[in-house]
């Protein structure tokens, strides 16, 4: 029997997911979600992140995001599966976030003891014990320095993928490399939250691959190597502190001997991890051009597979490298399900509350509309927010619930025009997917029907098939892409939404409203 490992390193949580592969069948045999906040409290967060009093900067420990590794390998081993049939381990995480760690890191990794807790043995490799992470919008300062070095947004955006955003990693480098130079001196090696997690399954430090590693600003998009200008622009001798950027598929070694005596691993092999948007594009079967995806995760996301490295033109979205070869072009929006979030928790809601105010209320809400910025957004770029209302005033719980979710599919219709302007079916993945009430309002605004992933996770199953991809092309294998995600990325049946004739008829008429209130908003 072979089986296949992806884990996915989000914001809230970490999931893992174990697919079995043999000539007759193809499965999910394991899944299980990790949350940081309720299991691993010590660490303090919300949310899975630390937000400090200015608003604006974001961080969450390293640390937590190891031991909720060793954690979740600990539960595999206890789940009664044979680990010692997994072949092969990848995984994603949030992208952007970055871990910085001094020149003992290297040989601390090569010496982990199966003796001893996971955390214990790295707490002296980090030059900075935080992470910041993609909500983080403290840098401002250091994007418009980026920009005029590298001759403008547009510019930017053609060499990278995207122009200088506060979450991205060169900004965020910048930032902690003139705040603290002494700890920037003393930091031997970047890793993105990916290669981090991958590092200490390696046992070495792992390389990037183009997914995650185009998320930084650093990387030439279409050469897929690091951009000699934008590192000068951000730091000084950057170079030799970041990973080397392999392709997605390369073997980075065997899983280290702390996984396998501690919880009884095989020779399984270690694929570089991508980023969770990334790697829910493979999780989603989203391999042929055309397609659309959506994650409804702590951010709204819509993404979809691209031929070219071409920039968006509009300049909001972003295109990164795909896991699968080629590119993807993406829309991320933070307000996503902690805004759902905040408008349920105000009117004491449960998430059936939530779905029934959606199913008792009309589209268009009577002609009321909000934004759903509470905390800065990304897209449209937001930086001192607020929700502003539209005829909201002594509205109904139910008629708040549905501005919120209304405004968010209008500004994803809006804002992802550029990666695919008629979508006829759209995939769903994220927490929020969950929710028909909320993926029956996406396939309105969108006229568009919408289904939803099979796995909990599109990321953690995107993870397990690039190792399954990866490891086969080890063994001289070319598995093509379509028949790596066959079986598995079928959509659940339970969750089809098809468009509503007259629902759509409403939001064509509302869309362009919206998006004048967008931008008058602003
Ligand atoms: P991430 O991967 O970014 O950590 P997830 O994809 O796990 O996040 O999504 C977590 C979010 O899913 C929670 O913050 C919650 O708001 C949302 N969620 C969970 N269940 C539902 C539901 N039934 N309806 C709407 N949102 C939900
Ligand atoms: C994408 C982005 C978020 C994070 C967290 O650019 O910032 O979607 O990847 O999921």
């Amino acid at each position: 029997m072979a089986t296949y490992l992806g884990f996915d390193s989000s914001t809230q949580s970490l999931t893992a997911t174990v697919i079995e592969v043999t000539s007759s069948e193809r499965r999910i045999v394991f899944e299980h979600v990790l949350q940081f906040d309720a299991e691993l409290p010590e660490y303090g967060t919300t949310h899975g992140v630390i937000e400090s009093d200015d608003g604006k900067t974001v961080t969450a420990p390293p640390a937590m995001w190891a031991a909720a590794l060793d954690r979740m390998a600990g539960i595999l081993a206890a789940s009664g599966m044979d680990l010692s049939a997994i072949r092969a381990v990848a995984g994603s995480g949030q992208q952007h976030g970055s871990v910085y760690l001094t020149a003992d890191a290297g040989a601390a990794l090569r010496g982990l003891d199966a003796a001893g807790p996971l955390t214990e043995q790295i707490g002296g490799m980090f030059s900075r014990t935080d992470s910041p992470v993609w909500l983080d919008c403290s840098t401002t300062a250091e994007c418009a320095a980026l920009t005029n070095a590298l001759g403008g947004d547009a510019a930017l955006a053609r060499l990278t993928g995207s122009r200088a955003y506060e979450r991205f990693t060169a900004a965020q480098i910048r930032k902690f490399a003139s705040a603290d130079p002494a700890a920037y001196t003393r930091t031997a090696r970047i890793h993105l939250v990916s290669s981090f997690m991958a590092s200490l399954l390696a046992g070495r430090h792992a390389p990037l691959e183009p997914g995650d590693a185009s998320g930084m600003n650093l990387m030439d998009l279409a050469a897929r190597r690091w951009s000699p200008a934008a590192l000068d622009a951000t730091a000084p001798d950057l170079g030799r502190r970041l990973p080397p950027i392999h392709e997605s598929w390369t073997v980075t070694g065997d899983i280290a001997p702390y996984w396998r005596r501690k919880y009884g691993f095989g020779p399984a092999i270690v694929i570089p991890w991508s980023g969770d948007n990334p790697s829910a594009l493979v999780g989603l079967g989203l391999v042929t051009p055309g397609a659309l995806g959506i994650s409804l995760g702590t951010s709204d996301t819509v993404f979809g597979p691209r031929a070219q490295p071409a920039p968006d033109p509009g300049g909001a979205g972003h295109v990164f490298g795909s896991p699968a070869g080629g590119y993807m072009a993406l829309t991320c929006f933070a307000n996503g399900s902690l805004a759902r979030e905040r408008v349920r928790d105000a009117h004491g809601l449960d998430w059936d509350g939530f779905a029934a105010a959606l199913r008792n209320t009309p589209a268009g809400n009577g002609g009321a509309m909000m934004t759903p910025w509470f905390v800065p957004e990304i897209t449209p770029p937001v930086a001192h927010p607020r929700p502003r209302r539209h005829n909201l005033d002594g509205a109904a719980p139910s008629r708040l619930v549905r501005a919120i979710v209304e405004a968010q599919a209008m500004a994803m219709r809006l804002h992802s025009r550029w990666i695919a302007p008629g979508p006829a079916t759209i995939r769903a993945t994220g927490g929020a997917a969950a929710n028909r009430e909320i993926l029956q309002v996406i396939a309105d605004v969108f006229d568009a029907e919408v289904v939803r992933g099979a796995p909990r996770n599109a990321a953690s199953l995107g993870a397990a098939l690039r190792a399954y991809h990866a490891e086969r092309r080890s063994e001289g294998e070319l598995v093509p892409w379509e028949d790596v995600v066959a079986g598995f990325t079928a959509p659940d049946t339970e969750l089809r939404l098809r468009p509503d004739p007259a629902n759509v008829a409403v939001y064509a008429g509302l869309l362009p409203e919206y998006a004048a209130f967008e931008k008058q908003a602003r």
